[in-house]
Parts: structure tokens; sequence; C-alpha cells
């Protein structure tokens, strides 16, 4: 398993419950993390097909420029599993399945939630995006902007890649909050741990995040119902990092030469 990174609370909980179900299942899991970079991805998935493992599964930090190395495990007769985000390819037989949440309809929801709670005059919304080229952060966008098109009261008025993190959703929000202060009624992070750092940062400009600006989010990691209990964050989208369970079952599947659908979505809410 090429792993991405440990960027967020979500990718955190997605690691140990991937080496979890390895282990309850007896499969030798080997993991490397790529400190969310794909050079480091596609070098973990070299050493994979040297070492002639029976399945590859890996969550590919950004959509593009995996060809290469992929057309490099099939020609050595090795199936790749998709997890947790998707890729754009020109040959789709380079990998066996997709396991993953549909990205844009977090998006979506998270736009309905907007529509149904915030009503009434101008909503001006800064948006903190995934990490630049991501799925996650291609599709939160464009289901969110799906669901607010045609009402013009609801405005984007910021939009900067956080890259999925507390440290930099804080930094972005502090530069927003300088250029737009209390003209900012809405904020909407397409993750929690960058939310948490805006939350800091909402505080820090003497704002009342939650009430002065309302914050929509998404994942629901324990650090969103903290916020939300506290009365700091609005609503949390879950995405469920729950793959590893599917993930095992399937890399047995795939060995015992089992078809797969070509995409699986995690069941979640909100
Ligand atoms: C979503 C996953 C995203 C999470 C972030 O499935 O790829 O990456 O929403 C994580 O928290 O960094």
């Amino acid at each position: 398993f090429s792993q991405i990174g440990s960027e967020s609370g979500w990718r955190a909980a997605e690691t140990s419950v991937t080496k979890a179900e390895a282990e309850a299942r007896g499969i030798d899991l080997k993991f490397a993390d790529a400190q969310q970079k794909q050079e480091n991805q596609i070098k973990a998935i070299r050493s994979y097909i040297a070492q002639k493992v029976d399945v590859i599964a890996f969550a590919p930090v950004v959509t593009t420029g995996w060809d290469t190395v992929l057309k490099e495990a099939k020609a050595a007769k090795i199936p790749v599993i998709l997890t947790d985000r998707s890729i754009e390819t020109s040959d789709p037989s380079l990998y066996v399945t997709m396991i993953g949440s549909d990205f844009t309809e977090e998006g979506r929801k998270a736009g309905r939630w907007l529509l149904d709670n915030v009503k009434g005059g101008t909503v001006n919304i800064v948006e903190l995006q995934g990490t630049v080229g991501s799925a996650p952060a291609i599709e939160r966008k464009k289901g969110f902007e799906e669901v607010i098109a045609g009402k013009a009261e609801y405005k984007v008025i910021r939009s900067q890649t956080g890259d999925f993190t507390r440290a930099k959703g804080k930094e972005v929000m502090e530069a927003f909050l300088k250029a737009d202060g209390n003209k900012i009624n809405v904020l909407y992070a397409h993750n929690d741990d960058m939310a948490i750092g805006a939350i800091q940062a909402i505080e820090e400009a003497g704002m009342k995040p939650g009430t002065d600006v309302k914050v929509i989010s998404v994942d629901a990691v324990k650090g969103a119902f903290e916020a939300m209990i506290a009365g700091k964050m609005n609503v949390s989208v879950e995405c469920n990092p729950q793959l590893g369970p599917q993930l095992m079952e399937i890399a047995k599947e795939v060995v015992a030469g089992k078809p797969q659908p070509k995409r699986i979505n995690t069941k979640e809410s909100v």
C-alpha cells in the first residue's frame, strides 16, 4: 500500500484501519508514507513491483501522472487497486477498481446544508480547497458550486488551497480575514483539519466561528465533533476513512481472479 501521507486526522484513521484489517486477515502488508509527494508514491510502487507483490493498492495524491508506473505494474502482471482518490488515465485497464467516496456528492451535501440553513441577503463565502490537483479538492468544489449555481445571493468571494492541513488552513484563513474580515459570512473547508486551523484564525481576528462565520466542513473526524459541540463548527459532511475492510476483501478476491466493478463507493452521511 502506498499511502499519501499523514496530513490529516482522516488520513491517520485510514492508515490505522488499513493496517489493522491486513493484520486481522494475516495479510503481509508493505506500507509506505509518501509525505504527500507523488514521486515518493511512484518510488514505492516501483519497489513493490521489484518485490513481486501479489497486489498493489494506493491512494493517489493527485489525479494525473500515473500511467507510466501503472504500465510497469501491468507489465509485471501485478493488479492495482485505487483507494480513497481516483486518477485520470488514458487506459482504465491499468487498475482493477477504485474504492472511495463520491466527493462530488460530498460537495453537494455541503451546498445543500448551506441553502437550507443560511438564508436572507447576500451570503459571502470563502473556500479552503484541498490539495491542488487532488480528486477530493476538484470534486468537492464542483459539487458545492453545482448546488449554489444560479443563486446570485450566494457568492464565493475567495477560494484558495490549504493543502488539507491545519497549519495551512489557518494561514490562508488569516489572509482571507485580513482582506475581507467581517464581510465573510461562511467558510466552506474541504476538510476538518483546515477548518480547525481556520477556526483559530477567526477567533484570533475577534470573530465568533459558528455564529459570525458559519463553518461548513468535510470528513467528520473527532476534532470536528469537538468543534461542533463547542458551537464553533456548524456541520461536517462525513467522509468515511474505513476503506480497510473492503480493500482487504477485494485484494483477496483480485488475487483469486474474481472480477470487480470499476468503482466501489463507500457509505457515508452528514
Ligand atoms: C478524502 C481524502 C482527503 C480527506 C482529507 O477521501 O482523500 O484527504 O478529506 C485527507 O482529510 O487529507
